[in-house]
Parts: structure tokens; sequence; C-alpha cells
């Protein structure tokens, strides 16, 4: 492992700045590998003190240092500082400073996206533009001038509005934007190039007209329509679901093809990943609709939640990003089914945030302590985060929690604040005493419910007990009690719903808040059937020991949409689990009985299409994994193979039923053909994985009449399921269409590594010699690389440790070109923990050869130390 051990920050250690800075004036003269930067900021000392001013900066060639047009050379600078002494305690600082973005392979600061400059300063990317204090409590007005060669870069952007522009000799041009909002400098942006522009408008609640811009690159009109719409949509839903309404006369998105993650928020000037921008139906699916819709709305919510009211330090992320996931989930909801979003939501939780609490890296929402801040956009702070806001939203009620956010504008507009001031906020507008709840920012860990029950027929009474459990976690031994709360309604033995308490309420609300807590019902006269956990109201694992008589009661019977569909899944993962150490006979019958009981799901009349759906998808396997301690990997695969070729073949006739009842109807991204292509598309792979004799016939013709690439890539992902020699025939026609579309390659690149095959390693080598592919586009990267190591589960998992070393050979190479990448990418190999002791070892092995590394990255040091044991 690498010597030089990184520092580590701790929460604790927050103190305010020594200096603020109110305003900022910046001049960029763009060129590719030496662009000038002049940053002249308007500095005071923040107290009594006489400490120097220590700046951020990294990768820097500082030209010159002026203090009130002085020019001062006492500094000191460092690999990642340049530390000024003065006397002044208010004064004009003067930094002159060139940076290459063309050898920024990082994608963070200034670099060049195919021929395009761009930004991306958050979390501590402004540093590498120039020294600065670079911190979220640092909020200054931004007056930014950009400078350029015209006939390449026509369109010079960022924050604020444009204030002035003009032409300079050599066809060189300049353009001002002035910025009159406060911002920390991890909102700060800019982008040059040449782009289509898509152009709209918005007119607010309050009667403003805003301008709305998209640039795309060349070419790309007509795919940024779906992206426009959805930012109106999202501008009028917060409006009316939040009062919150736009504050600048212009609002842009940038589509980049090189960039990190989905998208950023900065300040009027929102970049974006394109794959989160471009749609049309011949290249986008109706995942990929959906997905850019939320993007597109959780971007535009920061402007409130994140921009208006930030962060007063990285620690704080969750403040911004759990409650802006919360609002695009609740956005995405009112657009299209609540049903699916929800079941959508819970998996992203079971399969990644329980699994990053289970290993190494787990942290609270708000986590302590930090080496490299871009490790901490996790699942944890963001989706867990999101679970939290939520269970304030069901304990304070809609209108609680409405009041809440309202005194949290009136009380922090325009500063940077903390978790605990947003609690505190919404403790005091419902005047209810949140103290204990707020254990959920500090405390990492999944917690488990117990729950038990016992009915006394004599005196027709029904006792029902919940305890909550906590086990160690990697980064905390102690565990308190949290604020659980758990609706739930109680069936009788005919499916209909017993009346809980004096409300005549059908649902209940009990707020779980000591260890163990009991309620008890009166006047009941069987014992009634559980329906727990309605809409995943608590990020926590339920263990109820229900029989699968009763969990199929639930599934058909409960009022809640969730519960229905979590029990079918507790059906089917029952029935995987157990078939561990059975012959072959009894794991037929328990199969058979399994199967045999979703047979009135199909014929189910009182559900959607797409509730049905997701009711006859299995649990992924990684839902299977993280629902056990110690996994037995090719058992857990087989096992899942078995049930899902049953599925097919008992309901052959059925499948071919769904598959052919719905007429079909031109492309239009619209919630009820998406349900019926999901329907239509599910059938297709219980279809082909039953052996159906003609379903390459049904393939081929789907492949060829296909209007869109929902219906295309399911051919695909049918044929791959089936193993049929198909596949390879149908891949290769579509990578010769899609050739010069590397946002469509991505998926085919994506089915190619996910494919069980012995020479999996070989092939995938192959496809990194693709014209399309490069290490230095994460969308690439990520959909070879990242979906081998994160789903091909035999291929990654091989017994002989081969995948292992694949994913660590590159993650070598792609820790010079873009760590927060690789540290995204190793997240498979540091979860040793459940699996067993001859794969444990070769992973860590693997980790080790990592950590040799020569110019190890912080963002691998922390994630590797942190797992080897
Ligand atoms: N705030 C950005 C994420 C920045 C990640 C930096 N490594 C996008 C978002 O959550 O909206
Ligand atoms: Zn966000």
């Amino acid at each position: 492992m690498s010597t030089i051990i990184p520092e580590i920050k701790k929460r604790s250690d927050y103190q305010q700045p020594d200096f603020l800075i109110n305003h900022v004036d910046l001049e960029f003269t763009l060129a590719e590998t030496s662009t000038k930067v002049i940053c002249v900021s308007q500095v005071t000392r923040n107290g009594l003190h006489n400490r120097p001013l220590i700046l951020d900066g990294e990768g820097i060639e500082l030209l010159s240092v002026h203090i009130n047009g002085i020019e001062v050379s006492n500094y000191q600078q460092t690999e990642n500082s340049l530390t000024i002494d003065t006397d002044s305690n208010e004064f004009e600082l003067r930094i002159v400073n060139i940076i290459n973005p063309k050898d920024n392979s990082s994608l963070e600061g200034l670099y060049l996206s195919a021929g395009a400059y761009c930004t991306q300063c958050e979390a501590e990317g402004f540093r590498k533009i120039t020294y600065f204090l670079d911190r979220p409590d640092v909020l200054a007005k931004y007056d930014v001038t950009i400078i350029a060669d015209k006939k390449n870069f026509p369109f010079l952007l960022s924050n604020g509005n444009k204030v002035d522009s003009g032409e300079l000799p050599d066809s060189m041009h300049w353009v001002k934007w002035s910025d009159p909002f406060n911002k920390p400098c991890y909102l700060f942006a800019l982008v040059a190039g040449d782009f289509d522009l898509l152009e709209d408008q918005f007119v607010t609640q309050s009667g403003r007209t805003i301008a709305l811009e998209l640039f795309v690159d060349k070419g790309m009109l007509s795919r940024g329509q779906h992206a426009l719409d959805s930012l109106k949509k999202a501008m009028r839903w917060d409006e009316t679901e939040f009062g919150l309404e736009y504050d600048l006369d212009i609002y842009m998105i940038v589509a980049v093809d090189f960039f990190n993650m989905g998208a950023m928020e900065n300040k009027g000037l929102n970049v974006f990943n394109s794959k989160f921008v471009l749609a049309d139906a011949q290249t986008a699916t109706d995942e990929d609709y959906f997905n850019i819709e939320a993007v597109i709305a959780h971007e535009y919510f920061h402007n409130w939640t994140g921009n208006r009211v930030t962060c007063r330090d990285w620690f704080q992320l969750s403040l911004k990003e759990g409650l802006t996931v919360f609002r695009d989930q609740q956005f995405s909801a009112d657009m299209s089914s609540p049903i699916v979003n929800r079941i959508q939501n819970v998996r992203i939780i079971r399969e990644r945030q329980f699994a990053e609490d289970a290993s190494t890296m787990s942290h609270p929402i708000r986590p302590d302590e930090v080496i490299e801040m871009n490790n901490f956009y996790t699942v944890t702070v963001y989706d867990k985060g999101a679970e939290v806001i939520r269970m304030l939203f069901t304990l304070l009620g809609k209108t609680g929690f409405l009041a809440g956010i309202k005194l949290y504008f009136k009380r922090f507009d325009g500063q940077a604040v903390t978790c605990d001031d947003f609690v505190q906020a919404m403790q005091d507008a419902n005047d209810k005493d949140l103290s204990q709840f707020r254990r959920w920012y500090s405390q990492s860990g999944t917690p488990k419910v117990v729950v038990t029950d016992s009915y006394d027929p004599s005196a027709k009474t029904y006792q029902i007990t919940f305890e909550q459990q906590h086990s160690a976690t990697f980064d905390q031994n102690e565990k308190q009690d949290l604020v659980i709360p758990i609706q739930f309604s109680l069936l009788n033995d005919k499916l209909e719903l017993i009346k809980l308490g004096d409300a005549k309420q059908q649902q209940k609300m009990l707020e779980l808040h000591d260890s163990k807590q009991s309620l008890e019902f009166k006047n009941i006269d069987s014992k009634p059937i559980p329906s727990l956990l309605h809409g995943f109201s608590a990020p926590v694992k339920l263990d109820y020991p229900y029989s699968q008589q009763q969990l199929g009661n639930v599934m058909l019977g409960s009022p809640d949409e969730f519960a229905r569909w979590d029990a079918g899944q507790k059906l089917f993962s029952d029935c995987i689990h157990d078939l561990a150490g059975k012959t072959q006979q009894q794991q037929k019958d328990s199969i058979n009985q399994t199967v045999a009981m979703f047979e009135p799901i199909i014929e189910a009349t009182d559900i959607s299409l797409a509730l049905k759906a997701e009711i006859l998808t299995l649990p992924s396997f990684e839902t299977l994994f993280q629902q056990m301690d110690t996994v037995d990997i090719d058992g857990l695969n087989q096992s899942r193979k078995l049930l899902f070729k049953a599925l097919a073949q008992k309901f052959q006739n059925n499948w071919l039923t769904q598959y052919s009842k719905f007429e079909k109807q031109p492309y239009a991204y619209q919630a009820n053909q998406v349900e019926q292509r999901k329907m239509r598309n599910l059938a297709l792979k219980y279809l082909t994985l039953s052996g159906q004799h003609d379903v390459e016939q049904l393939l081929i013709e789907q492949f060829n009449g296909a209007d869109n690439m929902t219906d295309s890539l399911a051919v695909l992902g049918a044929a791959q399921l089936g193993d049929l020699d198909l596949f390879e025939k149908l891949m290769l026609l579509f990578e010769q269409k899609w050739h010069n579309d590397p946002l469509v390659l991505d998926k085919w690149f994506a089915l190619h590594a996910n494919t069980e095959r012995p020479d999996i390693l070989a092939r995938i080598s192959m496809l990194m010699g693709h014209s399309q592919f490069t290490i230095n586009n994460p969308n690439r990267v990520r959909a070879l690389i990242g979906t081998f190591s994160f789903f091909n589960v035999s291929g990654f998992h091989n017994i002989d440790g081969s995948g292992y070393k694949f994913v660590a050979d590159y993650l070598i190479k792609l820790n010079e070109v873009n760590p927060q990448i690789a540290a995204r990418i190793i997240t498979p190999l540091i979860q040793w923990q459940k699996v067993d002791k001859v794969r444990q070892q070769l992973m860590q092995h693997q980790l080790m050869r990592i950590g040799d590394t020569k110019g190890l990255s912080n963002d691998l040091f922390e994630k590797i130390s942190k797992s080897l044991p």
C-alpha cells in the first residue's frame, strides 16, 4: 500500500473561514494548453486574528499575485496551496495563472470535452482553475469575462446574465456575464464551444418570462425536445407543489459528451452528460426518457435546495442531495406511475445502499470523516438521504413538511447551512421534538425491524410487537435506537381489511422509537395477517415469519400496492434461497408451488399493467445477494435461473397472450404505451427462456419492425438471456447501424459486458479496441468495464480470480486518467464481505495490487485502505 497517507478531514474540525470573498471578477483567455486566468477577489478578514490567507490550488502555473495593485512575492506555494501573509483586513487580491484544459483528463476544473471547453467544480474542482478559498461557505458575486476564438467558440457561457460582449482583433471575441446571486465557487461554470441551440420560454407564476436555452452537439437538435419539455414541467411543478419560482432571467443547459456524473446544477448554467439530455424514439429507451426527465428536474430543483440555500461544509452534502432526490422522486411519481417509481427507489436502496452499509465504505448520510470528497457522492448520502427526508414527510404530513420547508427558506435563503439547521426548521415549524430523529444523520447501517405477533381467540385480542435491532458497521460500533415510521394494516382470512383504532383507519402508522413497542387490537375475530411497511415507510430490513400462504394473501389482498409487490418479491426470494441443499425433486416441487401462487397476478384486473409487470419480475441477483450474510455466488446464480425458467415454462401460454394482445402504435413516450411495452417485452423475455419453438421468428420480427430503441434493445436482452445464437447476429447488425452513435453504442457495450460466456475477458479486451471506445470517456468506461464488474456475476466472480484481476488491471490504468471514475468502478471489488473465503482472498489480493500502484489517487487510496483487513 502506498506509504504517503493523505489527510483525513473530520466534520468535528469545522472552523469558519479566516477570510471571506464577497466579489470575484474572473477573466479567461481560452487556449487549449495554456488558458490564462485572471481572478480578482474582494477579500475581507473574518474576525480578529492575524493568520495568513491560505488559498487552495492544484496543478496551477502561477504568474503573479497583487494586493491592492501592488505585486507581492513573499508568498509560499505548496503542491495544493498558496499562502499569502498580509496585514490588511480588506483588500483586492489579483491572481494571474495558467492552466492546461487539454491535458486535464480528470474532467474536474476546466477541461475539453470533444473540442468544447467546460467546467466541473463540485466538490473541489475550482482549485484546479485558480487559487481560491475553495469551500462552500465562502459566498460571492461573480462577474466573468471569457475571451476566445470566435469561429470555433461562437458561444461563450457562464452563470447569470449576459451583460456585455465585443469583438477583438485576430477573429477573437469576448462575452461578459454577471451573476447577481451570491454563490460558492462549486457552482461556478464556464462553457465555450459551437453548438446547436434550442430555445424556448417559461412564464413563471408571478408573470416573469424566463428564456430557456438548451445547447447540444451540432446535428442533435431534434434530440433535445424531451429535455426542454421536461424542464418546463419541472419549473411548473416546483411552483405548484413547493411554491418555488425560478429567480434569474435565463436558464441554460449544455449537453457534453465527457462528464463524470449525470449533470451539474451550476447557477443558471447546468452542464449535463449528453446521456441525460439527448433522446428520440430511435435512439433512446423508455428508461432513458424517464431518466432525462428526472435528472433535468433534479438539477432544476437544486436552484432552491442547494443553490439558494447551500451546504456549510461538504459533510452536509445530504442537506442538498437527499432533499433534492426526494423532490425529484416526488416529481417523477407525479409525472408517471407512483408505484413503479417507488419500486424503483426501493430497488436502489436494497441493491446498492444496503450493500454500501454492509461494506467497509459504510457511512452515515452525514459522514464524519472524508479523505476524498468525491467518494461521498454515494447512494447513502443521496438515496438513503432522500429516504430520511421522506420519513420526515411521513411523520409530519404534507402540510407540516411544507411548513418546515417554508421556514427553512425564510431562515436560510442566501446562506450556507447544516443538516441540523434543516431539521431544526422542520421541528420549529411543527412543534415536534425531532431530537431522536436526528440520529438518522449520524448513524450508519441498515436497521432491522423484527415483528412478532400473537392472537388470543378467547379474548379476541391481537398483539403485534416491533423491535428495532442495530448491528455494528465497519465505521461504527455503538448504535442507538432510531425513530422508525412503520405504516401497516391488518387483513382477515377473507383478505378484507380490518379497521384499526378509533378513527376507523385501515392503515396505521407506528412511530417506533423504543427498542421494542407493542400494539394491541381488540375485537378481532381471527388471527390477522399483517401487511407491513407500506410504501417502504423506512429504509430498514423487515423480519416477520410469514408463511408462504400469508405472503400470497398480502400479495393479492393488501391495500398497499408496494406491500403487494414486496410480498411477491419475498415469495420469489424465499424460494430461491431455499433451493440450496435440496434434492432435484424437492427443488422442482418447491418451485412449482411458488410459481403457482403467481397465477392470479397474471389474470388480475385490479392492478395496473405496470405493477403487474413489476410483480412478475424476479428480484435481481444484487437484491438477493444483499438478503444474505454469506453468499454462495454460483449457487445463488443457479437457483435464480431455475426459478426464472420455471416461470417462463409454466406460463408459456400466458406470456404469448401478453405478448400479442396489445395493438402496435407509433412510438410515443406516454404512460399507457410505456406500460404496454414493459409487459410485452417482459413476456418476450419469458417466451425466449421457455424455449418456445418459434421464438426466434418473434425476435427477428420485433427487431426488424421496431420503430423505437426500447423494443430493439428488448430483443437483444431476450436473445442474450436465452443464450441464442441469434444474439451474436443481431448484435452485429446493431453495431453496423449505430456505429457512429456512441450513446447508443454504450447500450451495445453494456450488453456485451454482461454476457455470460467463457471467453468474456477476451471479448471485453477486443471491445476496448473498438474505434468508439476510449478510456477518456466515462460513459464508455462505465458501459464496458463498469457493467462487467457490477453485473456480470459469472465473469467477475469467476473462481479462478481472472475477473477480479482484469478489473484491477484496468483500474490501475484508469487511476492515472480519471481517479473519480476508477473509484466508482472499484465498488464491487471492495464488497468482498459476503463472498466465500477463496474469493475474499482473491479480491483482497487484487486490492493490494492496486494499492501498490505508484501515484495512487486519494480516491482509490481511501476505498482500498478501508477495505483491506
Ligand atoms: N451536484 C452534482 C454532483 C457533483 C458530484 C461531484 N463529484 C450533481 C447532482 O447531484 O445534482
Ligand atoms: Zn444533486
